[in-house]
């Protein structure tokens, strides 16, 4: 017998304020998404001013209006009502019996205003099986594979496909899989452009008992941003952009940016050169700055003169695992906006926008030079040229600088030590040279020619447009492990020559260094209370250590590198810096006892709070804050744990 279903929804734009009826029975809706809109009414902002779209709210009222009104599925968008954990083992699953119907998941996309995308990969226009079968669209998506912002605007896309079981890739890219299935992303996306929505389907997600992920631009090195039978959250259009020039908050004051949760950091660069000012972000154009950036901690060009991306946080929004949209701040939800800040994405809820300081705008100068093992330059004498540059470590971070370098073969397969560049941040090009002359005549009296090229800049914005060209993504040859070396492995010579034999020990294995001589320095303008990774506080590098493998290489032979890795090259960089740490959004998805390695002494309050904050295990992200709690079932038995976000998730 079908049942009918009635209810309103509630219109938020003052001419759409008419209510409108959806009449639904089992496995149709009736009502159009072109007659329905969002479920939310309009909260005025309490404390920091707020976005337009982040007054758009689910009240209880607005629950309560759905209630009264019959409809029979509003019980699914309710916020809880015990703090309790959820009863279930396992994550519902598609197939599993209790998976939403197609009505279901309909009501969800009518409240959310018509917001609701289902599943289509990215490249399934390359595939016969599939609908969207089309050969143009397949001949422009495979051309523009490598670019970030293809992914970045696809609602589940990640920039890494290694962890959603390499499926649905462009025809030519991989011999070994030639299919498209849904792998390890997401069954549905909510394509956020307010609050409400965030509420609607984080109470639909705990109420249904569904796997939940959060995406911004797909960036994550681990893939914490998709997982199989997931509903995703795609926050990538919260991309507004506020500049104060004269903001004052508790004991701040001076310029600052209110940033929506999907700005990138080119956004963030150019805003600020247009205003005069230097905003802190990393590297990478197309990262998320307000979102795994600063939840994972956020290095920079900027760090070793004013710390961690995290330490410029002066408040954020955030809608917490029970629904509830709050503030986060020293003074209001003090221990939230504490782990907020560096204790990783998709934890502890979904940040809608925060508030950054912004700095003067400084000079940066830029060094940059390279040299090879060659017929007249010995193994050893290239290694005697990169322990001279760990020799300066120390004085280069102190003195604000960012060595960004790597030690990869070049072309003629000899090792090639590059700078990529050297940054001299807030120093003009006389300053710089004196500070790395005692370092260029070292490499003089090695035998090994440089010739450097310095270049002065008047601000952060040309030096990095210059210096960072626009990253390549979409590729699957390679897995990374990372190691923060304390600062005494760079003032100790006993340990320095262990460190360098470590690192030279990996990179003659078959690794690549990617290296940066960096630190979080100590800055009493910022606010630096935070869960970023204490490793940080101490370290003088970041150094990024990926095995690579051909893309048609076997499974097999991707976990012999991997494998390699973790279990060989790593043993020895953690060997010679125990106790030390590893940057969790540029880390392995393997690191064995990861709750030391990328939260430190932090571990036992962040996941303290995780509890507190999340009894229902909303949140889950591989390595994340909690996420020993839980396993995934591999679908691709093989891969695992290679491919570790395949499959749904059950709790230990
Ligand atoms: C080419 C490249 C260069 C990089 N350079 C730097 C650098 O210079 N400095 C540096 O520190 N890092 C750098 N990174 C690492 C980068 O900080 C991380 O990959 C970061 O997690 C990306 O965040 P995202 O939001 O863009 O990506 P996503 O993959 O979309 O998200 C990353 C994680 O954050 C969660 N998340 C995203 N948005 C939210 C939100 N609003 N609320 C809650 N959780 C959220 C996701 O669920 C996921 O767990 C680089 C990465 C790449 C690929
Ligand atoms: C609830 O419904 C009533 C009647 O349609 C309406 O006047 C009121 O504004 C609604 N409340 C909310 C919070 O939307
Ligand atoms: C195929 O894709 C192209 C490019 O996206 C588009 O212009 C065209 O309309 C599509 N064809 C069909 C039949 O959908
Ligand atoms: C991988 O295999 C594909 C299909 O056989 C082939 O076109 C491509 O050249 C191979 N790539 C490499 C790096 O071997
Ligand atoms: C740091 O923040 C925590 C969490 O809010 C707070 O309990 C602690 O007192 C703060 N410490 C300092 C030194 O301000
Ligand atoms: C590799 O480096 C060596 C030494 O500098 C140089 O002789 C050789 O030409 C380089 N090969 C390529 C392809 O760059
Ligand atoms: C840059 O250097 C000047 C002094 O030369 C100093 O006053 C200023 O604080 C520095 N800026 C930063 C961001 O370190
Ligand atoms: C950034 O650099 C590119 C070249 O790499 C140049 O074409 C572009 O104009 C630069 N952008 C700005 C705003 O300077
Ligand atoms: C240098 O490190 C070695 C090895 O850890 C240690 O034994 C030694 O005491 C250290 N020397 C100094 C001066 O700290
Ligand atoms: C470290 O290595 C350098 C260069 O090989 C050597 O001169 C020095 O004696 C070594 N230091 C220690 C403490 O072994
Ligand atoms: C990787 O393969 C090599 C060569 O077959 C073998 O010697 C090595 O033991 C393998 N390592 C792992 C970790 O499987
Ligand atoms: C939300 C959802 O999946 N809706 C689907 C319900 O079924 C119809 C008919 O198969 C689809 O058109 C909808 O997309």
């Amino acid at each position: 017998m079908a049942q009918t279903i009635r209810g309103v929804i509630f219109a938020y734009l003052a001419s759409l304020i008419s209510a409108q009826q959806i009449v639904s029975s089992q496995g149709t809706v009736a009502a159009t998404p072109e007659t329905v809109t969002l479920a939310a009414a309009v909260v005025p902002a309490t404390g920091v001013e707020l976005f337009q779209w982040e007054a758009l709210q689910l009240t209880q009222s607005v629950l309560t209006n759905l209630t009264n009104l019959e409809l029979t599925d509003a019980a699914l968008f309710n916020f809880p009502t015990t703090s309790s954990a959820s009863t279930s083992q396992c994550k519902v699953f598609p197939g599993d019996a209790n998976w939403p119907s197609n009505a279901t998941w309909e009501v969800l996309n009518l409240l959310t205003g018509n917001a609701l995308i289902k599943t289509v990969p990215l490249a399934a226009p390359c595939y016969s099986s599939w609908p969207e079968y089309n050969v143009t669209a397949c001949a422009a998506i495979t051309a523009s594979w490598s670019d970030p912002h293809l992914h970045a605007n696809d609602p589940t896309s990640t920039q890494w496909p290694l962890y959603e079981g390499l499926t649905c890739l462009p025809p030519g890219l991989r011999s070994e899989d030639t299919t498209c299935t849904l792998g390890g992303y997401a069954s549905y996306s909510i394509e956020i452009t307010n609050v409400a929505q965030i509420q609607l389907a984080l109470n639909f997600a705990r109420n249904l008992n569904l796997r939940l992920v959060v995406k911004n631009t797909g960036h994550d090195f681990a893939d914490k941003s998709i997982g199989a039978g997931a509903l995703s959250l795609w926050t990538h259009k919260l991309n507004d952009l506020k500049f104060y020039p004269h903001y004052v908050y508790g004991s701040y004051s001076g310029p600052a940016f209110k940033l929506g949760a999907g700005v990138e950091t080119a956004d963030v660069y150019l805003a600020a050169e247009a205003n005069g000012v230097t905003a802190v972000g990393g590297e990478c154009r197309t990262v998320g700055l307000a979102g795994g950036y600063i939840a994972g901690g956020g290095h920079s060009p900027m760090s070793s003169l004013v710390g961690m991306g995290a330490d410029q946080v002066l408040s954020m929004e955030v809608v917490l695992p029970n629904g509830k949209f709050v503030e986060a701040s020293a003074t209001t939800n003090s221990d939230l906006f504490w782990a907020l800040r560096g204790g990783g994405g998709s934890t502890f809820g979904v940040v809608t926008s925060l508030v950054v300081q912004a700095y003067p705008k400084i000079p940066v100068t830029t060094m940059t030079f390279s040299y090879a093992i060659s017929s007249t330059l010995s193994a050893n004498t290239f290694w005697s040229g990169v322990r001279a540059y760990m020799t300066y470590f120390a004085t280069f971070t102190d003195a604000g600088t960012y060595g960004y370098f790597n030690i990869v073969p070049n072309a003629s397969g000899n090792l090639a030590f590059t700078f990529d560049p050297f940054w001299g941040g807030n120093l003009t090009k006389p300053q710089l040279q004196t500070l790395v002359a005692p370092f260029l005549k070292d490499l003089s009296n090695l035998g090994i020619p440089v010739t450097p090229v310095f270049t002065q800049y008047e601000s952060l914005y040309p030096a990095w447009n210059a210096s960072f060209p626009p990253e390549v993504v979409g590729g699957f040859n390679n897995h990374a492990a990372s190691r923060l070396f304390p600062r005494e492995n760079f003032e100790n010579s006993t340990l320095l020559n262990a460190t360098l034999a470590a690192v030279r020990y990996a990179i003659e294995g078959g690794g690549i260094l990617v290296g940066y001589n960096i630190k979080a320095a100590t800055n009493p303008f910022a606010n630096q209370n935070n869960s970023v990774n204490p490793a940080w506080r101490k370290t003088l590098t970041h150094f990024i250590l990926p095995g690579l493998w051909s893309n048609n290489a076997t499974f097999a032979q991707i976990q012999n590198v991997s494998e390699t890795m973790t279990n060989d090259w790593m043993v020895k960089w953690r060997a010679v810096s125990p106790g030390a740490g590893s940057y969790m959004a540029e880390g392995d998805i393997n690191e064995p006892n990861f709750q030391q390695a990328f939260y430190g002494s932090y571990y036992p309050q962040l996941y303290a709070l995780k509890q507190q904050l999340d009894p229902y295990g909303l949140f889950y992200a591989p390595t994340a804050v909690g996420s020993e709690d839980w396993y995934i079932t591999g679908q691709i038995p093989m891969r695992s744990p290679y491919v570790a976000v395949v499959g749904g998730g059950c709790a230990l």
